[in-house]
């Protein structure tokens, strides 16, 4: 299916739903270009512990790959870094500035997306112009701190209030994603289960298909 955003030309998720964030792992480039090639729809680089220079130069060589692949390319939170990039857009964290200052400097055309853990959370990020919403965490997780986890339930319980395509995340596998689509995911946001795999590609593919078959364990 496709999905307007912001009134612009751009489509979120393009064709299935995976959201693949990147790791502070080596090798990244490489076994990100792996999992493109299974079948990615979003990718957002995530360089917390990285220096300018190193984000502008490894986020060049993703865009890049992403601009190959026609995967949307957003930045985690460093909206100096997305304009320099010329990224799609950019995600936010709750502690993050606001979606119109980040709109602004962005300039007209980019997706700007807001992490939310509950109702509140989702409906302030509507109200405030958020192109999507991350919601979670949907399992416990390893890749970082968790301190809200609603869960599918939770996702359950948000759905039907909220109109923006809602990107689930934390902990989610090939083994649980169905779970989580079936409680209305648009996109599932995954680190590890994609990027820590010997087969990137085959992790990204079997998420993808699980977008196109029904539930068996609702
Ligand atoms: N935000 C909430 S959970 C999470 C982030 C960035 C990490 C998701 O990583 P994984 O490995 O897919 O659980
Ligand atoms: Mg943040």
């Amino acid at each position: 299916f496709r999905l307007v955003i912001n009134n612009t030309a751009q489509v979120f998720p393009p064709v299935g739903g995976v959201y693949l964030i990147t790791d502070q792992d080596d090798n990244l480039v490489e076994r990100v270009r792996i999992a493109l090639r299974g079948g990615v729809a979003v990718l957002q680089y995530r360089a917390k512990e990285k220096s300018h220079e190193t984000r502008l130069e490894e986020g060049r060589e993703l865009k890049q790959l992403c601009k190959r692949f026609g995967v949307t390319f957003i930045v985690n939170d460093d909206i100096r870094l997305a304009r320099e990039l010329d990224a799609d857009g950019v995600h936010l964290g709750q502690d993050d500035g606001g979606i119109a200052e980040a709109r602004e400097l962005l300039g007209p055309g980019k997706i700007v997306g807001k992490s939310t853990h509950n109702l509140d959370e989702a409906l302030q990020a509507e109200q405030e112009g958020a192109d999507y919403i991350g919601f979670g965490a949907m399992y416990p997780t390893d890749s970082k701190v968790i301190t809200h986890m609603p869960g599918t339930s939770g996702l359950c319980a948000i759905r039907d209030r909220i109109k923006l395509p809602v990107v689930a995340i934390g902990g989610i596998t090939t083994s649980n994603a169905c779970r989580v689509i079936d409680a209305g995911a648009d996109a599932v946001a995954v680190i590890s289960s994609v990027l820590s795999s010997p087969r990137p590609d085959i992790a990204a593919a079997e998420l993808k298909l699980l977008f196109n078959r029904t539930c068996p364990y609702p």
